[in-house]
């Protein structure tokens, strides 16, 4: 396609009949090890490389390839991209919204500067680049029930801020230089192995071990406070399938993507039906508090369904089912 040192680049990127080499950045926060363990099984262990700045416990080390990464050192990612013949990737580093309103020089470090350094990455070495975005890309004036894919986006969060900034570049870099820029508007993600990093919707996942372990749950929202929210198991097969996704199928490049909504109080009544002596207290955080009421109530992912056929499997009963099955277990 081009001379000089860009025709290996291309030799290298994914076709159709290989399987991609994918690198997830961010890999020890609450989605990586997950996704990595999904793609795995598809693609096969040796394809999927995890990366993170931190050391891995020796469980995540032992089950498939583990690099170190700092998405801040432009260097030690290209290496890492061409060595590794990377075709595939997953940028799952960032600071969340509570976290990143406690930290904001580092949240625009990691959560712009990191991102501008993936951009160019993947642009310069033909790779598909996945990018989460959120509900929290959305603000005060936002419609926010239903929020659609295409509305005001003026949030109040570096986090959201940031996440704007990500879908917009993605998509100006998709028109400008051809990168093949996918990225979905995560909700709440519901996990019970592995624990988010200072979010406005940890709640949703806290409330279960407190629940198991002690019966009391302290929430710091409102008790009715709704929220889109989503199991992780749905989350990462969402991911799957829009980087399997045919380019034609995309009418766009970032989708909402949805499963439920409740508020913390129609998820503490759900509990109680398996828990019935959960006791849920209230202490507002008025930060996490404040966020949450900026942020979408229902969000409209009909263009993810009509375009490539997003499904979700859990709806709250399940969902609460599920994750009381995996701690009750676990807690044994
Ligand atoms: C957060 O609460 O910050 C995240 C999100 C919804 O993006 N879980």
């Amino acid at each position: 396609v081009t001379s000089g040192s860009d025709a290996s680049f291309h030799s290298v990127s994914f076709s159709e009949t290989d399987h991609p080499k994918v690198l997830i950045t961010g890999g020890l926060g609450q989605l990586g090890v997950g996704l990595a363990k999904l793609l795995r099984k598809r693609f096969g262990k040796n394809n999927v490389i995890l990366s993170d700045i931190r050391k891995p416990p020796s469980n995540v080390f032992h089950s498939g390839p583990f690099i170190y990464s700092d998405i801040l050192d432009y260097k030690n990612l290209r290496e890492i991209v061409v060595n590794n013949r990377i075709t595939w990737l997953v940028h799952y580093s960032a600071l969340l919204s509570a976290v990143g309103e406690a930290n904001v020089p580092l949240a625009r470090a990691v959560n712009i500067t990191g991102l501008h350094n993936i951009l160019d990455i993947a642009a310069e070495h033909g790779l598909r680049l996945f990018v989460p975005s959120t509900i929290g890309a959305f603000g005060p004036t936002s419609p926010r029930n239903p929020t659609p894919d295409l509305c005001v986006q003026r949030p109040r969060t570096i986090y959201g801020v940031s996440k704007v900034h990500a879908e917009l570049m993605g998509e100006y870099y998709h028109h400008r230089y051809g990168l093949d820029f996918r990225c979905l508007r995560y909700p709440g993600i519901i996990s019970a192995d592995s624990q988010p990093g200072g979010g406005t919707t940890d709640y949703a996942v806290q409330i279960f071990h407190d629940a198991v372990k002690t019966s009391n749950f302290e929430c710091n929202l409102k008790p009715d406070t709704r929220l889109p929210m989503m199991y992780i198991d749905d989350c990462l097969r969402a991911t799957l399938e829009v980087m399997e996704a045919p380019a034609e199928s995309l009418s766009m490049r970032t989708y909402n993507i949805n499963a439920m909504s409740f508020t913390p109080e129609e998820l503490a009544n759900e509990v109680q039906k398996q828990l019935p002596d959960l006791q849920v207290t209230y202490e507002i955080d008025s930060v996490r508090q404040a966020i949450a009421d900026s942020w979408p109530m229902n969000f409209d992912d009909s263009n993810a369904r009509n375009d490539w056929g997003w499904k979700h499997d859990y709806d709250l009963p399940e969902l609460v089912q599920t994750m009381l099955n995996f701690i009750g277990s676990d807690s044994r």
